[in-house]
């Protein structure tokens, strides 16, 4: 017996892809694991999948049939190239390595191409919906070359989640790219999960709804146009009681908020492209602030007066909701921005409503909402961004109101809710007539001679500040 795809690395996720794999018509599935003791734990317990196991990596390689195709979960970094190197060592031109770990897409691009220059086939891709998607079914974004895709791609439509009918997966473009846009998909993952947070703790806080009440209200809300996997368990962890006191369950979990850096790599690349992915960055700042105990303990100390809850509107589960969705609308549109600008910048061809399709199901952001994406693109592939979309700016503009009196309830009550109303800043940044960046650029040439352009006519200009202030014509400045 041989294998046409291999799995290295059985820890949770590599476990639940190789029984994925298994589980599907044609596949024979071939499994290693550095220390053996896991691979006997996985093949012990399930028998059923027919995993022909490797002790060794020699073994392993031996059971592939050709190309030979081996997917790498492992832990991202170090490992992954530990592991990279011992395939490539035993593979020949034309076999496949796959790294389906969240590994950082520059890292990706550097793999790739010393993988190439020794004439393998290198795939980096990302994989979304933690344990449960591995196994029964993930949106997958792989990069990596076409000849690649065309063996990996049938095998990888036969594990994905499918969403109207098509499997969540699709060729996002050519090295890096699938690690790249995995990236964005987390980044957007924050910023819709601080969003969610924060309609809760407004209603919550500022409402006076109890918790009860708001599982009530995110199960509604998840019958509508908010439907969303996060939005059902975000109602499903409220549902639930802490055994020990009886309590919300929400009310015992320390209020630090962690992270595994995803978020993170995101801003940091969106500020290298100047991609205002201001909503990711408040829902990754606003898990920093969380973090900060000492801070946080020192401010309570010495604010010794809040503000009084001022009257809120009998519409105001209505407005949060409509202030959730136009944050959303401006979370995504920043989002799919900075794939557009990683296109640009690395070359690839990216067909955002393809992406936006694979979203649908398989993955943490799933939601109903990704259908409208869909839509959008397939109208207008170069839309200039989601907000100006048909569909988006009606459903924004209906809710425009509602959103500014939440923005203003939350700053009058001491509320913080950073995401809503760093998005509805930037949504009104787009929609001036007029920027106060006329000033800062009158500053810029002011102290650094950084001249500026005229609304009136061509060409660069700088006032002698130090001088007589009469303008002068320049040359066109660097800065
Ligand atoms: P972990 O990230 O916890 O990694 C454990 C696995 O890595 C074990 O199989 C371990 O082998 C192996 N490994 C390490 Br650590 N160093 C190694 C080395 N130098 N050589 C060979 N093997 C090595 O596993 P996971 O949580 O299943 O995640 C796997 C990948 O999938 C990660 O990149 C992760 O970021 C990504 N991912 C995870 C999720 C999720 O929800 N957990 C979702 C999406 C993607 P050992 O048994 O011998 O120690």
């Amino acid at each position: 017996r041989s294998a046409n795809i291999g799995v290295v690395g059985l820890a949770v996720m590599g476990s639940n892809l190789a029984r994925n794999l298994a589980s599907r018509e044609g596949n024979t599935v071939a499994v290693y694991n550095r220390t053996y003791a896991r691979t006997e734990e996985l093949i012990t317990e399930h028998p059923e999948a027919g995993f022909l196991a490797s002790e060794t990596i020699d073994d392993f390689v031996a059971t592939l049939s050709k190309p030979r195709t081996a997917i790498i979960m492992v832990q991202a970094g170090k490992g992954t190239d530990a592991v990279i190197e011992q395939l490539a060592e035993r593979f020949e031109p034309g076999d496949i390595i796959v790294d389906g770990g969240n590994a950082n897409f520059n890292d990706t691009i550097r793999r790739e191409r010393e993988l190439r220059e020794r004439d393998l086939n290198f795939v980096g891709t990302g994989i979304s919906g933690g344990e449960e998607g591995a196994l029964n079914g993930p949106s997958i974004m792989p990069g990596g070359s076409a000849e690649a895709w065309e063996t990996l791609g049938p095998i990888l439509k036969s594990i994905a989640a499918v969403a109207e009918g098509e499997p969540c997966v699709t060729h996002i473009g050519t090295d890096g790219a699938g690690h790249f846009v995995k990236m964005v998909h987390n980044g957007i993952e924050y910023a819709d999960m601080q969003l969610i947070a924060e309609a809760y703790d407004l209603l919550r806080r500022v409402g006076g709804l109890s918790v009860e009440q708001l599982v009530d209200i995110f199960r509604d809300w998840n019958t509508g146009d908010l439907e969303s996997y996060l939005i059902e368990i975000s109602a499903e962890v409220l549902a639930q009681k802490d055994a020990e006191t009886g309590a919300p369950l929400v009310d015992v979990i320390l209020d630090q908020a962690g992270s595994k850096g995803t978020g993170v790599w995101t801003v940091q690349n969106a500020l290298g492209l100047g991609i205002p992915v201001s909503g990711i960055g408040e829902a990754v700042f606003a898990r920093a602030v969380s973090s900060k105990p000492a801070q946080r303990g020192a401010m309570r100390a010495s604010v010794t007066s809040r503000p009084k809850t001022p009257e809120v509107p009998d519409t105001f589960v209505d407005d949060v909701r409509a202030a959730l969705y136009a944050s959303k609308v401006v979370a995504y549109a920043q989002g799919f921005d900075l794939i557009v600008a990683g296109a640009k910048e690395y070359g690839w061809d990216i067909d955002l409503g393809a992406l936006a399709k694979i979203w649908r199901a398989g993955c943490i952001i799933r939601a109903r909402f990704l259908n409208r994406i869909v839509d959008a693109y397939a109208t207008k592939p170069d839309l200039e961004t989601l907000l100006v979309d048909p569909y988006f700016a009606d459903a924004v503009a209906s809710g425009e109101e509602a959103w500014r009196r939440v923005v203003g309830i939350a700053a009058a009550s001491g509320v913080p809710a950073p995401g809503f109303s760093s998005a509805l800043a930037y949504f009104d940044s787009l929609a001036a007539d007029r920027l106060p960046a006329a000033l800062i650029q009158g500053q810029r040439d002011f102290f650094g001679a950084h001249t500026y352009q005229r609304i009136d006519k061509d060409g660069t200009f700088h006032t002698l500040w130090s001088d007589d202030r009469t303008e002068i014509a320049t040359t066109p400045s660097t800065h």
